[in-house]
């Protein structure tokens, strides 16, 4: 069989996918929390390119080992991770890495993390417990992040101030709400994780 034919097709890059001339900085951004918290609607809602999901159905033997109590229709569950890319500026461009949210596939966020320049940890405020071991090895790390809040129907609704307050967060962390469904709301969340970063470079050099 000729390959030669189909080269060209294969090579050829979605438009989407181009990146314009002027890019001259990419960022990898990770996008962390619990299992069901919305990582994946996240970067998909904000992705400039049909997002890479990994996600698998879940099925009985997830019974008792994932808390599906929060979750009851989730049908489906991240198991290594997402990926998606969103240009800030001409020059700029972030990709995102969505990591799994259930502990057993934590041995993943290793390679996940590696070269990330921030992080992104989405919090549901009916589980905030899930959000501190995350949190913790953000911190051990050294990995700057965001706390962004994700609305669910339902969910107890807190004043940021208090929510600071029961996460243990240092007044400089910024902490916003969201709704990772609507890409404006994830933009915004992921502009303050920008100014955040740029805020600690111009500290540590003046
Ligand atoms: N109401 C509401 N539902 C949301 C929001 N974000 C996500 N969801 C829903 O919550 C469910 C879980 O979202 P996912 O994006 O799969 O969560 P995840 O953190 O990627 O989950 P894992 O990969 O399994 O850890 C989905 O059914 C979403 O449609 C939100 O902001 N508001
Ligand atoms: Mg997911």
């Amino acid at each position: 069989m000729d390959f030669k034919d189909c080269e060209p097709a294969l090579m050829e890059p979605l438009s989407e996918e181009r990146l314009p001339h002027t890019a001259s900085a990419a960022v990898k951004i990770v996008v962390v929390g619990g299992f069901g918290v919305g990582k994946t609607t996240l970067v998909g809602s904000v992705s400039e390119i049909r997002p890479l999901t990994t996600e698998e159905t879940m099925t009985q033997a997830g019974v008792g080992v994932d808390d599906r109590a929060w979750v009851e229709r989730k049908t489906a569950t991240t198991v290594a991770m997402d990926f998606g890319r969103i240009s800030i500026s001409d020059e700029l461009i972030l990709y995102l890495f969505g990591t799994p949210g259930q502990q057993r596939f934590w041995f993943l966020w290793n390679g996940l993390f590696e070269g990330a320049l921030g992080a992104v940890v989405l919090v549901d405020t009916r589980r905030l417990e899930v959000s501190f071991d995350v949190m913790g090895r953000l911190e051990e790390r050294g990995v700057p992040f965001v706390v962004a809040v994700n609305a669910f129907p339902g969910a107890p609704v807190y004043a940021l101030q208090e929510l600071r307050t029961a996460l243990d967060l240092p007044k400089a962390v910024p902490l916003l709400s969201c709704d990772a469904r609507r890409r404006d709301s994830s933009r915004d969340v992921l502009m303050t994780l920008m100014h955040y970063l740029h805020s600690l470079v111009v500290t540590e050099t003046s």
